[in-house]
């Protein structure tokens, strides 16, 4: 039994895109999913869980359920549907409802100001490849800052940059669907770190209220053997999956050894290597000591195996498991270590992975302060049960109290967590997945919209109540 501090926030998270719907409502853009999806034909993002029109009744939920944090994010295009200029004041009152709703029952609000839903015309210019577009972010968060900064006092940048470059680029998984472009998806990094950094520079300068921060997807990433092929293979994939990152946003420079990491990647890939101007270095300092807290998403660790063949990836984004393919040129192959469970979409359950992480941010990045566990949590099949109305989700409670025990135990360690939010507070759609990947602690039915406390919810409404994991 471990104990969690008093003043720890207990969350449960969302994304915009994943969990309104109301996608064509309110005079709100078109996103880049909204084009993706509909050439793809697979899922329909509407209504995801109503979350537009529903969020009184699940920030009921959470007053109800110990719940006292929420992420959420806030649609670009739904403020400015052109992603820059014309207001849609509908977009902004809703936001402001939301977040006073938020303060009713109880439940902090932490603000994404992008979570991969890219406005379309802003990718139509190049997205984060463009620095038009960076420039109208800037305004964007500008905007929001100024809007919202009296409702609002926990801001994250964006969300999982590392998860958008590589799945834009690399796995092409995400619009626009391009593969194996090392070279454009180390640049988009490159750009995000930037912006991240002159965000954070503004609103430090601007004097806002409150904190702000970056949410990253850690997986940690370990040899499959102690053979040098592939202990080298972990460091290349953690040069993709992390260090960049974390180097950019939380210690203000890219270090000798993660450049090299980069180069090596880039040009065993046959493709240019990208400019890294020695002039950005100033403002990813400063934007580092000044930053408030890291965001860590964690999910499931990898395990590499060096690979010298051309890159192949299959994605599982049907839960049929088994059928993931991870195997990238210049960088190696992930495999499944067969001590180690996983789950039907093939993500590897691997909870010390995540006291690994946080003790490498406690030891490798001393400018940061604080850590919140920013999305940690199970998909699955999960099986709605008519005669008692709910899901006994027994294998999600034991994904989330084991994960949860890491995280106290990295408390116990000495790295300053602060919170920690499942991924998702309710049933939501799921970007490569649609809606048979199940995650929230409240059981969704999509075709009524009503919602159904899981037993996992009870579950946390315990460990809420008595800090206790
Ligand atoms: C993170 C994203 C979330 C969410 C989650 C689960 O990477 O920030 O938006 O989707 O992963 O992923 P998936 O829905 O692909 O299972």
């Amino acid at each position: 039994m471990y104990k969690l501090p008093d003043d720890f926030y207990f969350g449960g998270a969302t994304a915009a895109y994943q969990c309104e719907g109301a996608t064509t409502e309110d005079g709100k853009g078109d996103v880049i999913w909204d084009t993706y999806l509909k050439k793809q034909g697979r899922f329909n993002p509407d209504p995801a869980c109503d979350f537009y029109h529903r969020y009184p009744e699940d920030l009921k939920l959470c007053h109800e359920f110990g719940i006292n944090a929420i992420r959420v994010s806030i649609s670009w295009a739904r403020i400015f549907p052109d992603g820059f200029g014309k207001i849609e004041q509908r977009g902004v009152d809703y936001y402001h409802k939301l977040f006073a709703k938020c303060r009713e029952d109880g439940v902090e609000p932490f603000v994404t100001l992008h979570h991969f839903d890219t406005p379309q015309c802003m990718q139509d210019i190049g997205g984060w490849l463009s620095d038009e577009m960076l420039d109208h972010f800037v305004e964007f968060a500008k905007f929001c800052f100024e809007e919202f900064g009296s409702e609002v006092k926990y801001w994250i940048t964006i969300n999982e940059p590392t998860s958008m470059s590589s799945q834009q680029y690399i796995g092409g998984t995400f619009p626009p669907g391009i593969k194996y472009d090392f070279h454009k998806c180390f640049q988009a990094e490159y750009n995000m770190n930037l912006v991240h950094a002159r965000i954070v520079k503004m609103f430090k300068e601007g004097g806002y209220e409150g904190k702000i921060g970056v949410v990253h997807a850690l997986q940690t990433v370990y040899p499959i053997t102690d053979d040098e092929e592939d202990k080298h293979a972990a460091l290349l994939q953690d040069a993709l999956d992390n260090s960049f990152y974390l180097d950019g946003t939380l210690l203000g420079k890219y270090s000798p050894e993660v450049l090299s990491l980069v180069k090596e990647i880039i040009e065993k890939n046959d493709q240019e290597m990208i400019e890294i101007k020695l002039e950005d270095e100033s403002l990813l300092e400063e934007a580092a000591k000044e930053m408030d807290f890291v965001g860590m998403n964690y999910y499931f660790s990898k395990f590499m195996r060096g690979y010298e063949g051309k890159s192949e990836t299959f994605h599982n984004g049907t839960g049929e498991k088994g059928s993931s393919v991870s195997r990238l040129q210049g960088v190696g192959e992930e495999v499944h270590r067969k001590d180690i469970p996983s789950t039907d979409w093939d993500w590897p359950i691997y909870p010390k992975g995540m006291f690994d992480q946080l003790s490498r941010i406690k030891n490798h990045y001393k400018w940061n302060k604080e850590v919140y566990i920013t999305e940690n949590g199970m998909g699955c099949k999960d099986k709605f049960l008519e005669d008692e109305q709910t899901v006994k989700d027994d294998e999600r409670i034991d994904y989330l109290q084991k994960h949860m025990e890491e995280v106290a135990k990295a408390i116990e360690s000495g790295v300053n967590v602060k919170g920690y939010f499942v991924w998702s507070l309710q049933d939501m759609f799921s970007w490569t997945n649609g809606y048979s990947k199940r995650y929230g602690l409240f059981y969704v039915d999509f075709e009524t919209q009503k919602r159904y406390p899981k037993k996992s919810a009870y579950w946390y409404k315990k460990v809420s109540e008595t800090k206790e994991v």
